[in-house]
C-alpha cells in the first residue's frame, strides 16, 4: 500500500535544471510527514504506548533527494535506523510505521518483532535490517553482485520444483542500483571497509550514502574518525564515484545521487555520496543530548535544521505563503495523528506464532523427500579423479567435492566464494598448472569446471563472506561459501548470529538467506595447536534459525551435503579436517541425487548395556572403545551417530535410552556449557524414570588445544578415555 501515493506526491525530476515550485512543496511535504510521524512517536513513547523511538530529524532532506533519485521494487535498498524520510518517500506509509510502533500483528516489516524503523518491504524491495551498525553494507554488495549474475544468466531465475528454489521468485532488471546507508560513527566498522573492498574491486552498482551528523550517540565524529572527514579516507577506492554534499539542502542532495544513480546505471562502478546533516533531536528518545552537547552547537544545529531551511526557501521564493505552509504542516499532522490512533486499535501478535518462521515454512529438512537411495553406487562421479577413484572407495573430501560438482551442475543459482576456494584467480594461466581448490582441496576443479563468476576466491575476510551470501540469499540465490578453518569463523559471528540466521523470522517470512556455510573444523592434527584445532558446534546450535551438521563419514557426507544445499535454511556445515581422508568411512560415489534428511541419527554399532551418544571425530574413536569394551568387559555398547546437531535426532536417542537405560554423550568439544549438556539434560529431564545411572559425559578438558602432541592428546578425548566412562558406568 502506499506506493503511488506517496510517489505520486513528487512529480518525477528532471536531470537538468532547477526543480519546479510544484516539486519543492512536495519535496518539503515528505520532510514534513517525515518529522510529525516522529513527533508523533514521541508523544506516543512518553505515553507509554510504544516502546522505543529513534527519528529521521535532520537527515529528512538527505533521505529524501537519495528516495527520489532511486525507483522502489526496481532498485534495491538496505537503509538503516534513521530512514524515514527516505523510506516514507519510497512509499512505506505512516501507517505502515506506526504499524511497528505499536507491535501490531499487521506490521507488515515484522509482524510485531522488530524494533520501529527497522524497515522491510518486499514489494518496494527494501530488505529487512537489524539494529546491527554496518552489517547491512554487505549484504547490499551481496545483492548487487546477485543482481548481474541473473542478468548474465536469466535461465538460473527459474522456478524449479525440488528444492528451494520453488519457494524464491527471483527478479531482476539489469541495470538496477542497490541503496545502502549508515552514519558517519559506523564507518569505523570494519565492515564498512570490507564492503567497499568488494564493491570497488568488482565495480558493483552499490550507493553508499554516509548521513554524517556529527556523533555516534554521544561521541563526537573527530574521536572515531582520524581527520574527522570519511570522504578524505575513502578517496582512493578505484572505480567509485565521490559526492560530498550539504545533506540538509533535498535539491543539492538530489543532484548528488542522480549523479550517483547515472554512474552506477551505467556499469562503470560504486558510488559513495556523504551527506552533512544535523541530529536535530537527541539520538534516540533514550538519550539525551544535553548532557554533552553544548547549548550553542545545538543551537548552531537548530538554525541548519533542513526543514527550517526549506521552509525559508518556500516563503523567500514566494513558492507558499506563511498560511499555506501552515495547512501544509497541519494536513501532514493530521495524517500521522491518523496513523497513530488506527494503530492504536490494530491487533496485537499471537503468542502462538512467536516460533513461526524461525525456520522455513515451506520445506522441512527432516522431510522423507530427502530420503533418496544411492542409485549409482560403485560408479565414478562428481569431479575428483585418484586413487580412490579406481578403488571405489572414496574419502570424505572426494564425496564432498563431488556433491558440489554435481549440485553445481543441477543448479545454476549456486555460487561458490571463500578464501583460496578457486583452482586459479589468474585463470589464463590454468592451462599450465593444476589450481589449488582450497586449502584442503575440498572444492578443486569447480572453478575449472564452472568458471570464475561461479567459483572465486574471496578477500580474506570472513564477515564480507558471510555478509555477501547474505545478500545474495535474499535474491533467491544459493551461495555455497567456505571459511578456510573453523577457528577464524569468529570475524563472521556477527553476521552468522544476527543475521543470517535472523533473516527469516525478524522479516515475518518476507525474506531468508538460505546459504550454506562449510567448515572444515576439529583437532586430533597433531601439532593443529590453538588455532587450527577448535570446536565449538555449540555455540552455532544455540542459535534459533540455523542449522548445524556435522557429519562422520564419507557417505554421510555427500547426503547431507546435497539436502544442505537444497534446502531452504541457512546451514553450517561442519567438516571434520582429521576425516577427511581417513580410511575410516569411505564409501563409493552415491550418485548425484543421494540425499539424507536432518534429524536422522544412525546407529552404527548397535548394543544392550549402554547408549553411547556421539557424532563428528568421535565416532571412529566411540567404535574403538565400543569394540575394546565388548572385547575386554563383555559390554554391549550402542553407538548412535547423530548426524545433523540442529535439528538432531531425540527419538532415536529416546528409543535407545530406554532400552539400555544407561547413557553416556560423547564430543571432541569442550566438556563444560557443551552440546552434551543439552542433550544429557534433556534425557534427565524426560527419560528420568527410565534410566539406572546418572548421565555421563566425554569431552576435551576445558582448555584449548596445545601444539605439543602430549599436551594434545591429555587435553582431547581418546578411545581411552570412552572406554573408562563406559566401564564406570557400566559398573554403576
Ligand atoms: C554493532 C553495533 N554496535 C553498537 C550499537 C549501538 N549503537 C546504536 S546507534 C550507535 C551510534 C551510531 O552512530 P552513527 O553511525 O553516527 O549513526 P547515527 O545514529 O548518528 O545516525 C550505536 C553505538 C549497534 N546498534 N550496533
Ligand atoms: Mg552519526
Amino acid at each position: 500500500m502506499g506506493v503511488a501515493a506517496s510517489r505520486s506526491r513528487v512529480p518525477e525530476p528532471a536531470l537538468t535544471g532547477g526543480l519546479t515550485p510544484q516539486q519543492l512543496v512536495a519535496i518539503y511535504r515528505l520532510m514534513v510527514l517525515s518529522r510529525c510521524v516522529d513527533d508523533r512517536e514521541i508523544l506516543l513513547k512518553r505515553q507509554q504506548k510504544i516502546f522505543f523511538q529513534i527519528s529521521a530529524a535532520g537527515h529528512e532532506a538527505l533521505q529524501v533527494g537519495a528516495a527520489l533519485a532511486m525507483r522502489p521494487g526496481y532498485d534495491w535498498f538496505f537503509p538503516y535506523y534513521r530512514d524515514r524520510a527516505l523510506c516514507l518517500a519510497l512509499g512505506v506509509t505512516p501507517a505502515d510505521m506506526m504499524l511497528q510502533a505499536v507491535g501490531a500483528v499487521t506490521d507488515t516489516a515484522s509482524g510485531g518483532r522488530q524494533m520501529p524503523t527497522h524497515w522491510s518491504s518486499r514489494p518496494l524491495n527494501i530488505v529487512s535490517t537489524s539494529s546491527s551498525t554496518t552489517t547491512q553494507l554487505l549484504h547490499a554488495v551481496g545483492c548487487a553482485e546477485a543482481g548481474r549474475y541473473l542478468s548474465r544468466h536469466p535461465e538460473a531465475a527459474a522456478r524449479t520444483e525440488g528444492d528451494y528454489r520453488a519457494f524464491r521468485d527471483v527478479t531482476f532488471q539489469g541495470d538496477e542500483v542497490v541503496f545502502t546507508s549508515l552514519g558517519e560513527g559506523s564507518t569505523s566498522q570494519g565492515e564498512f571497509w570490507e564492503a567497499l573492498n568488494t564493491a570497488s574491486n568488482k565495480k558493483l552498482p552499490v550507493i553508499f550514502c554516509v548521513e554524517d551528523n556529527g556523533y555516534a550517540i554521544s561521541v563526537p565524529v573527530e574521536v572515531s574518525m582520524p581527520g574527522g572527514n570519511i570522504s578524505k579516507l575513502v578517496a582512493n577506492f578505484p572505480n567509485f564515484h565521490f559526492a560530498e554534499v550539504d545533506g540538509t539542502d533535498p535539491e543539492a542532495s538530489l543532484r548528488a545521487f542522480e549523479a550517483a544513480v547515472a554512474h552506477c546505471r551505467a556499469g562503470r562502478g560504486p558510488a559513495f555520496v556523504h551527506g552533512h546533516c544535523v541530529r536535530a533531536y537527541s539520538h534516540s528518545l533514550s538519550d539525551d543530548d544535553r548532557l554533552y552537547r553544548s547549548n550553542a552547537e545545538r543551537e548552531a544545529d537548530a538554525l541548519r535544521d533542513p526543514l527550517v531551511k526549506m521552509r525559508l526557501r518556500l516563503l523567500r521564493e514566494k513558492i507558499l505563503t506563511e498560511d499555506e505552509i501552515n495547512d501544509l504542516e497541519k494536513q501532514a499532522d493530521h495524517e500521522a495523528a491518523e496513523a497513530a490512533e488506527h494503530a492504536m486499535e490494530a491487533p496485537l501478535p499471537a503468542v502462538e506464532e512467536i516460533t513461526r518462521h524461525v525456520y522455513s515454512e515451506d520445506l522441512d529438512p527432516t522431510s522423507r523427500i530427502f530420503a533418496t537411495e544411492q542409485v549409482q553406487a560403485g560408479k565414478t562421479g562428481g569431479g575428483m579423479a585418484g586413487d580412490a577413484k579406481e578403488s571405489g572407495q572414496r574419502t570424505m573430501a572426494d564425496l564432498i567435492n563431488a556433491c558440489l560438482h554435481d549440485e553445481m551442475r543441477r543448479d545454476p543459482r549456486i555460487v561458490v566464494y571463500g578464501e583460496d576456494i578457486a583452482d586459479a584467480s589468474r585463470e589464463e594461466i590454468l592451462v599450465e598448472v593444476k589450481g589449488k581448490g582450497g586449502v584442503f582441496k575440498l572444492t578443486a576443479g569447480l572453478q575449472t569446471e564452472f568458471g570464475s563468476e561461479r567459483v572465486f576466491n574471496s578477500p580474506l575476510c570472513e564477515a564480507n563472506i558471510v555478509g555477501r551470501a547474505v545478500g545474495y540469499g535474499i535474491r533467491g540465490m544459493k551461495p555455497v561459501v567456505e571459511i578456510q578453518f573453523f577457528d577464524y569463523i569468529w570475524p563472521a559471528m556477527h553476521q552468522i548470529h544476527n543475521e543470517l540466521a535472523l533473516m527469516r523470522w525478524r522479516s515475518n517470512g518476507a525474506w531468508a538467506a538460505p546459504a550454506v556455510i562449510r567448515v572444515p573444523i576439529g583437532g586430533y592434527l597433531t601439532g593443529g595447536a590453538i588455532y587450527h584445532s577448535q570446536s565449538g558446534e555449540c555455540i552455532f546450535t544455540h542459535i534459533p534459525g540455523l542449522r548445524v551438521v556435522f557429519p562422520s563419514n564419507a557417505l554421510d557426507a555427500n547426503g547431507l551435503l546435497r539436502t544442505a544445499i537444497r534446502c531452504d535454511d541457512p546451514v553450517l556445515f561442519l567438516e571434520h579436517k582429521r576425516l577427511y581422508r581417513e580410511t575410516y568411512g569411505r564409501a563409493a560415489y552415491p550418485g548425484p541425487e543421494f540425499a539424507i534428511p536432518f534429524g536422522n541419527a544412525k546407529i552404527v554399532r548397535p548394543g544392550a548395556h549402554i547408549t553411547l551418544v556421539t557424532y563428528g571425530a568421535l565416532v571412529p574413536r566411540s567404535l574403538q572403545a565400543a569394540e575394546r569394551a565388548h572385547r575386554e568387559h563383555n559390554i554391549d555398547v550402542e553407538v548412535l551417530d547423530l548426524r545433523t546437531l540442529n535439528p538432531y535426532d531425540w527419538e532415536a536417542i529416546a528409543t535407545s535410552v530406554r532400552k539400555t537405560s544407561r547413557v553416556i554423550v560423547a564430543h571432541e568439544d569442550m566438556l563444560s556449557w557443551g552440546y552434551g549438556a543439552e542433550i544429557a539434560a534433556r534425557i534427565a529431564d524426560e527419560l528420568f524414570d527410565t534410566l539406572d545411572a546418572p548421565v555421563r559425559r566425554v569431552g576435551a578438558m576445558d582448555t584449548f588445544v596445545a601444539y605439543q602432541p602430549v599436551l594434545e592428546d591429555a587435553i582431547l578425548p581418546q578411545p581411552e578415555t570412552i572406554l573408562k566412562a563406559i566401564v564406570d558406568l557400566r559398573s554403576y
